[in-house]
């Protein structure tokens, strides 16, 4: 089936998912699995790694095509920008895999953003402990039971050596999954050990700021002969999810939302509201000061945002 470019309908246009973006030009993937180069028509079109497109060859044996439409978006992994809009990054997902490492050292409240964006999106989040055969720190360690505490998934890998990919390999079965993180955790070498004919490019992380290099600069999916779908996408300095109002950030840190029913406002922040039972599980030791810290700063970031945006109506 062909279209030309003024005579595609909706009808006659073939179904695919764009597996990579390079700005107007994207890659997307049939139903037999052929990659196609594509543009996008149009100037309002802005496509992700994911979405489903409706696409057509230019001409009858072309090896590039167009696509024309998406279709609506479910699940999508979004940033706040400095501008404070929602910016899409991957769509259609399934499962957000947060990979940390013993270097670079992690950075536990970009983790927990993760998190929260996870959970208000309606997405399964994992964490996975990259470069595992080095040993983990103390303080690694314990983050990461105090994790699995909460009923977080962890996950420890290795690209190099024990414990290897398997038990990351079986969580991904089944699963529209994205790599993020910060840069040099490994993300795109677990993607080439998952999936060799990715050839993703990666970098030792700087050996002067012991941090990575952001080597990856777009997301690109692949199919894992394991099972289940990878999106590698590049790695973060900061992160922050699309905000809720103030009172429903505490549904994206789960110890502290599962509290919020104890407490004697129904609009409790959990700052400094009195019979709030949040802030009594804090004093009692049963939350962590780190994520309650996390949870603070999040909600003083969806007050700003409300202050600054009135007229953008938190999702
Ligand atoms: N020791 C060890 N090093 C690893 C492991 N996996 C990856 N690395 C190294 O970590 C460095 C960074 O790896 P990348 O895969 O480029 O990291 P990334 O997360 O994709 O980085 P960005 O694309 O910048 O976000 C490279 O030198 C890799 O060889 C591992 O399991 N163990
Ligand atoms: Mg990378
Ligand atoms: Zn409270």
């Amino acid at each position: 089936m062909a279209a030309g470019r003024g005579t595609a309908s909706p009808e006659a246009l073939e179904r695919g998912r764009v597996v990579a973006n390079h700005g107007r030009q994207v890659v997307v993937e049939d139903a037999a699995g052929r990659r196609i180069p594509c543009r996008l028509h149009g100037r309002k079109l802005a496509a992700v790694c994911g979405d489903e497109a409706r696409w057509a060859y230019a001409h009858a044996g072309d090896d590039h095509g167009t696509v024309y439409a998406l279709e609506p978006r479910r699940r999508t992994l979004e940033r706040l920008t400095s501008g404070g809009h929602a910016e899409p990054i991957v769509a259609n997902l399934t499962q957000l895999v947060v990979v940390v490492a013993p270097l670079p050292a992690p950075d536990w409240s970009i983790v927990d953003r993760y998190l929260a964006g996870a959970a208000w999106c309606g997405v399964a989040a994992l964490i996975a402990c990259n470069k595992a055969e080095l040993g983990l720190p103390a303080v690694l360690a314990t983050e990461l039971d105090a994790y699995a505490a909460i009923g977080v998934a962890t996950v420890h890998c290795s690209t190099r050596g024990a414990p290897g990919i398997e038990a990351l390999a079986t969580r991904l079965a089944g699963a529209v999954s994205v790599l993020v993180g910060q840069s040099g955790t490994g993300k795109s070498s677990l993607l080439n050990a998952l999936a060799p004919e990715a050839r993703a490019v990666t970098q030792e992380i700087s050996a002067a700021t012991d941090e990575g290099r952001h080597t990856t600069t777009h997301a690109v999916l692949h199919r894992l002969a394991s099972g289940g779908d990878l999106i590698d996408s590049p790695g973060v300095r900061d992160y922050a999810p699309p905000l809720p109002a103030p009172r429903a950030v505490a549904s994206g840190f789960v110890e502290i939302g599962q509290r919020a029913a104890g407490c004697r406002f129904q609009d409790c922040l959990h700052l400094s509201e009195p019979g709030c039972a949040v802030r009594s599980a804090l004093a009692a030791g049963e939350i962590r000061p780190r994520r309650y810290d996390s949870y603070r700063r999040v909600v003083e970031l969806a007050r700003e945002f409300r202050e600054r945006y009135p007229e953008r109506r938190p999702r």
